[in-house]
């Protein structure tokens, strides 16, 4: 049998949880800029059914929701070039979630780290739907078909979790309907630590403000965060192996790579013996040089919610032309009678 080629389509999503931090940026946004103007076709999505896997407050998660449209446009996202919009506009999420929660196994979900490290000690209060996170994200991308996602390191288990659905689906109905997708995790900053503990990833949940960068964040505040943020005593060595147990200091070389683009050893060996004292006010004049001009035109951008909720409209009415004739297929395959024109 000749394998089925599918043609090459880039999705991915953002919870609107807050406000944009410098790990999403450098992990998730930059690269989907770079694959929108690598002329691939694109699809990204604010992820709000993914957001009520917790708590949110219903007024803030529709701010974080334009705010995050914002961030996207802000960043570089073309609303001509990418299809951009928010999960809940399009039904069909939801949809084929449910027929991979039951493709999807227990024991596969069971062994997810997020949901571990996101239900903490009292699993029996987490959510169905945080168990479930995983199928739901496999459904995101299968729905257009994607064939590479770009995400940060921390996402790498759930693509393999949708490789796994995808192909015991095809599998279980003897066809090659959806494909195997491909993770991006490119970057020097594919994994963007906080600012207050090196181990932990920097994320816009941490209850700590001095923990993250946030995309909102004024000139001011981004140099205090820099400079308070946790280091050692010792210069910046001349190679990044001696940085192997150095997380904090780590953390920052590779945060100075992301913004400049440059690898993490060319960042090393150009500030080799150089104290933190030193490093840092540079680390964050670059860090204002590249975030405030997004700062600036997302708040430009929010000034006109009316406009974000537009294009938010259009965005999701282009998605759900790709989606919908999937899904449906999807239903035929599966073997559930369809007899409305649609
Ligand atoms: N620290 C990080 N370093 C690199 N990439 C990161 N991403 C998140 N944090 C980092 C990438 O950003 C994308 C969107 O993530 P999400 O909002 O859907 O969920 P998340 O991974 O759970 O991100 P947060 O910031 O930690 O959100 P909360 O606090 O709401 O859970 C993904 O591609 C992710 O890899």
């Amino acid at each position: 049998m000749t394998e089925t080629v599918h043609t090459p389509r880039v999705f991915s999503g953002i919870q609107p949880t807050g406000n944009l931090t410098l790990g999403n940026y450098l992990g998730a946004v930059k690269r989907f800029v770079e694959m929108q103007d690598s002329g691939i076709e694109t699809i990204y999505c604010m992820v709000d059914l993914h957001a009520i896997t917790t708590w949110q407050d219903p007024a803030d998660l529709k701010r974080a929701t334009r705010e995050l449209a914002a961030g996207f446009i802000a960043s570089g996202l073309d609303p001509a070039k990418s299809i951009l919009f928010n999960q809940s506009q399009v039904h069909a999420h939801a949809e084929l979630a449910w027929v991979f929660n039951c493709v999807a196994r227990m024991g596969w979900l069971n062994r997810m780290t997020q949901f571990k490290d996101k239900a903490g000690k009292n699993r029996e209060a987490a959510s169905v739907g945080l168990f479930a996170y995983p199928a739901l994200m496999a459904a995101d991308i299968l729905v257009y078909h994607a064939t590479h996602v770009p995400v940060g390191e921390d996402q790498k288990q759930h693509l393999e979790l949708t490789r796994d659905i995808a192909m015991k689906f095809n599998n279980d109905f003897k066809t090659e309907f959806f494909p195997l997708t491909e993770p991006v995790i490119e970057g020097a900053a594919t994994r963007v630590m906080s600012l207050r503990d090196g181990t932990k990833k920097m994320s816009k949940s941490d209850p700590s403000d001095m923990s993250r960068i946030n995309l909102t964040d004024d000139a001011e505040t981004i140099a205090k965060k820099i400079r308070k943020a946790k280091t050692d005593p010792d210069p910046l060595p001349d190679n990044l192996k001696d940085l192997d147990a150095r997380p904090e200091a780590r953390n920052l070389v590779n945060i100075y790579a992301g913004l400049s683009g440059e690898s993490a050893e060319k960042v090393v060996a150009d500030h080799a013996g150089a104290q933190f004292g030193q490093f840092k006010p540079e680390l964050a004049d670059l860090a204002v040089a590249k975030l405030a001009p997004i700062s600036d035109e997302m708040s430009r951008l929010m000034a006109d919610v009316a406009e974000i909720d537009k294009l938010l409209g259009l965005g999701a009415d282009r998605a759900a032309a790709i989606a919908n004739p999937i899904l449906e297929k999807t239903y035929d395959v599966v073997g559930m009678v369809r007899s409305r024109q649609v």
